[in-house]
């Protein structure tokens, strides 16, 4: 666990050292787009996100009180009166961020993404520009300080979700879901969205550099006032903020120009790494419109296929499906990005907990072939899928799949087979393909490691 939280606080130190040195190395990679030639992500600390493998996203906030999705129920199933009042009442006296993290080194998750302000506009932190924030809720403690603490004390990495949207601002254009709350002044200009942006700069900026948060997920880019100009300056100003930050390709408007492929253009659209949504309602049930890529990539799945905040009544996926989630996304070169929405109180739904525990158990018994993988060279789709780390290859066949699998080898010289257990796999290699025989596929998922030679 230290080492990847090290990783990203080394390489922060590296990429400043290298930033310094002057323009970046050429080497093509995501990074500022189009209008930003020659900025790219900071390959350190984008090792680090990639070795890190597995997240927790929260989608957390006063809303959790109506038990309807955040931001998306304002001024639709929920009355916005009633929305923007669930503030008044916040008391989430049973919050504890070392518990959060004690779920997640359970979980073995390593960096968490909170919704540090969704749509709605409420800022989970003590926010310098707005009077609607967690200092003016009973509860009063700074919500994420304290994450940030606890995850710093536990090794976690702490990023943030953040909003391009704000229904509540009366600054914001578009005007939706209810429109602007009553806690900020207005003026003759009202509503001015150049005026809005720099409050959006100004809540990033304190995030970023007063909290630290090294992974940004934007998100909200859809609205017709945002563009790829104004995306592209965006992804600058955060990237001038923190040189090593890492950040989503939401900051632009990449998601919306999608080529036949599914596959975001990465040339053309700033972004780091590839933010894609799926198990959830309105999303495709599967990865299968984008596959693999050699680009950084997320898979960002909510636990409630219904929707992404507390809910009354859930509709859960297994942790078989979890599991098998997590296997086919790292075997496609991804990271898990998994997402909870706590109850009221500040804790997380037990059921929803043991699903996160039980996926916690399956990856720390394989965690060899998960952690510092990338996307490895066998893959047939829902039969078998493979990681590689250095000179092994972690292959694994899914639930009854074959007992006999042919892999050609490219050349590959290969050492051994062995189990998780530990037994080593007979094996025969015949122009080029190797033949192996698992004697059952009863387990969810088999691992098989290629020792190559
Ligand atoms: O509108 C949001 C939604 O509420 C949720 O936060 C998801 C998470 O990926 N992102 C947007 C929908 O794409």
């Amino acid at each position: 666990m230290k080492r990847y939280y090290l990783a990203f606080i080394l390489s922060i130190s590296a990429s400043l050292v290298s930033h310094a040195k002057g323009p970046l190395d050429e080497v093509k990679r995501p990074g500022g787009g189009d209008l930003n030639p020659g900025v790219y992500y900071n390959q350190e600390t984008m090792d680090a996100f990639q070795d890190m493998k597995i997240g927790l996203s929260v989608h957390w906030g006063p809303s959790s009180l109506g038990g309807r999705e955040i931001s998306w129920s304002r001024g639709e199933q929920i009355p916005k009166a009633e929305y923007d009042s669930y503030y008044k009442q916040f008391n989430p006296t049973k919050f504890d961020a070392q518990n959060w993290m004690d779920l997640m080194k359970e979980g073995g998750m390593k960096y968490i993404m909170l919704t540090s302000k969704h749509h709605d506009g409420f800022a989970l932190w003590d926010s310098a520009y707005s009077e609607y924030d967690i200092a003016n809720t009973p509860f009063k403690r700074n919500i994420v300080q304290e994450i940030v603490d606890a995850a710093k004390a536990n090794d976690i990495v702490f990023g943030t979700y953040f909003s391009i949207i704000d229904w509540y601002h009366p600054d914001y254009q578009p005007y939706d879901h209810g429109g602007p709350g009553e806690l900020y002044e207005t003026d003759e200009r009202t509503p001015d969205f150049e005026r809005y942006r720099m409050f959006m700069k100004k809540q990033l900026h304190e995030l970023i550099v007063d909290y630290g948060a090294k992974i940004i997920q934007l998100d909200g880019e859809w609205d017709p006032t945002f563009n790829h100009d104004i995306g592209s300056h965006l992804y600058m100003y955060l990237r001038f903020l923190d040189p090593s930050i890492i950040i989503n390709n939401r900051v632009d408007v990449g998601r919306e120009h999608l080529p036949e492929s599914g596959m975001w253009d990465w040339t053309r659209y700033a972004g780091d790494f590839d933010e894609r949504e799926r198990m959830v309602d309105w999303v495709q049930k599967e990865s299968k419109v984008f596959g693999r890529s050699v680009n950084p990539w997320q898979a960002w799945v909510t636990i409630d296929q219904a929707q992404w905040s507390y809910n009354e009544t859930p509709r859960l996926l297994s942790s078989d499906e979890v599991i098998v989630d997590l296997v086919k996304t790292i075997g496609d070169g991804g990271n898990y990005l998994i997402n909870l929405g706590p109850k009221p109180d500040g804790t997380f739904d037990k059921t929803q907990a043991d699903i996160i525990r039980k996926m916690g158990d399956w990856v720390e018994i394989h965690a060899e072939g998960v952690y510092g993988t990338r996307a490895g060279p066998f893959v047939e789709e829902g039969v078998y899928t493979s990681t590689q780390k250095g000179d092994a290859i972690y292959l694994y066949v899914f639930k009854d799949g074959p007992n006999t699998i042919k892999l050609k080898l490219n050349d590959k010289q290969i050492e051994r087979l062995t189990l998780v257990n530990g037994d080593e796999l007979e094996f025969d290699i015949q122009n080029d393909v190797m033949t192996l025989s698992l004697d059952d596929t009863d387990s969810l998922v088999t691992m098989v490691k290629i020792k190559l030679d």
